[in-house]
C-alpha cells in the first residue's frame, strides 16, 4: 500500500489558451487532468512518495485520459472503479490576465458522484502515513457524501494522520447554511485544518487567522493544528498547546493561473510531513509549491520534482 491516500473528483480540465477570451468565445484549449484531491495526488508523487486516488470514473474518453494520466504520474488506481452509466466530469476554465479565472463545470450526476463506497473495504491502509480530504467531495452527492464519512470512520480506526482543506465550492450545496454546518463538522474529524482566510471569513465569520485557528482547535477532539493560507502573505499555524507563528509567502515573478496553489500548498505540507520535518519546515515546503503552482497554466503541472523544489528555494535565498 501507499504512504498517501485520498479520495475526490477527478475532471478533465480544458483550460483556454486565449488570454481575456470569455469562455463563450475561446475556440483553443489545452487538457489537464485537474480536481482539488487529484491534483494533491500528482504532487505528492511527483516528490517521490508513493500515493492512491480513490474515485469511480465513467468508461468514456475523459476516464480514460484521467486513468492514463493516473499511471503516468505513478499513482495507483486499485481503488478507482468504472461506471457504464455514468460519465465522467469535465470543466472549461478561461485564462486572465489578473485576479482568478472563472470555472464552469460540468459534472453534475457524475461517475464519481455516484461513487460506491463498497471499495472502501478493500482499503489497505498498513503503510499509509497521511491522507488528504477535502470539502469537495463530500458536496457532490449524498452517496459521496456518505462514502466520505465512512472512510473518516477508516481513517480513524487505522489512527491515519488526515489534513482537511474545506475547498468552498458554494454551487454544489443546497444552502450556505449547509455547506458551513457540514464542512465544520467533517474539519473536526481532522488532525490538521487547512482553511484559507477567505474561506475562514464565510466558515466562522471571521478574517482574523487567529480567531479562525481558534475556532478549529475547539471544535473538534482531533484538530491537533490549523493552518490558515494567506494568499500571497503565507500561512498563519496555530497549534492545540498554543504555539503560534506565521511563515511569510514566497514572491512570485508572473501570476499565470492561480487554480491549484492551494492543491499545492497542501502538497508541500503533506510530503514535508511525511519525510518528517518539522511543522516550519513542512509549511515553507507548503508555500513555496503554492508560489510554484500559480505559474502554470493548468491546476497541478507546476507542482516541482524534489529537484526543482530545491533549486526554487536555493534561488530564493539567492534574492532574499
Ligand atoms: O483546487 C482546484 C480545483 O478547483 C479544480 O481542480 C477543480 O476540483 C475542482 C473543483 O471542484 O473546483
Amino acid at each position: 500500500m501507499s504512504e498517501f491516500l485520498t479520495i475526490g473528483e477527478p475532471i478533465a480540465l480544458f483550460g483556454s489558451e486565449e488570454v481575456d477570451k470569455s469562455l463563450k468565445d475561446a475556440c483553443h484549449f489545452q487538457k489537464f487532468l485537474a480536481g482539488a484531491e487529484v491534483n494533491v495526488a500528482v504532487g505528492v508523487s511527483r516528490l517521490g512518495h508513493s500515493s492512491e486516488y480513490i474515485t469511480q470514473v465513467g468508461k468514456d474518453p475523459f476516464g480514460e485520459f484521467i486513468i492514463d494520466r493516473l499511471h503516468e504520474n505513478e499513482i495507483g488506481t486499485d481503488y478507482i472503479s468504472e461506471s457504464a452509466d455514468f460519465w465522467t466530469a469535465f470543466q472549461l476554465k478561461d485564462r486572465v490576465s489578473e485576479g482568478d479565472p472563472s470555472i464552469f463545470y460540468f459534472r453534475k450526476g457524475s461517475a464519481a458522484a455516484h461513487f460506491d463506497q463498497s471499495v472502501l473495504d478493500t482499503i489497505d491502509f498498513s503503510d499509509v502515513k497521511m491522507a488528504h480530504l477535502s470539502g469537495i467531495f463530500p458536496a457532490i452527492s449524498k452517496e459521496a457524501r456518505e462514502a466520505f464519512r465512512y472512510l473518516i470512520r477508516l481513517l480513524e480506526k487505522n489512527h491515519i494522520r488526515t489534513t482537511f482543506d474545506p475547498n468552498l465550492r458554494p454551487q454544489l450545496w443546497v444552502s450556505t447554511e449547509e455547506m458551513v454546518e457540514t464542512i465544520n463538522e467533517l474539519a473536526a474529524h481532522a488532525e490538521i485544518v487547512l482553511p484559507g482566510i477567505n474561506e475562514g471569513e464565510i466558515l466562522m465569520g471571521s478574517r482574523d487567522p487567529e480567531a479562525i485557528a481558534d475556532f478549529y482547535l475547539n471544535n473538534g477532539e482531533a484538530t491537533q493544528t490549523v493552518i490558515v493560507k494567506l494568499g500571497t502573505e503565507g500561512a498563519y499555524v496555530k497549534q492545540k498547546d498554543g504555539t503560534q507563528f506565521t511563515v511569510p509567502g514566497f514572491k512570485v515573478a508572473k501570476v499565470v493561473d492561480t487554480v491549484g496553489a492551494g492543491d499545492g500548498f497542501a502538497v508541500g505540507l503533506i510530503t514535508a510531513l511525511i519525510e518528517e520535518k518539522t511543522l516550519k519546515e513542512a509549511v515553507v515546503r507548503a508555500n513555496a509549491i503554492g508560489a510554484m503552482a500559480v505559474q502554470s497554466p493548468g491546476d497541478n503541472d507546476g507542482y516541482p520534482t524534489q529537484q526543482e523544489l530545491e533549486a526554487f528555494l536555493q534561488q530564493q535565498e539567492v534574492n532574499a
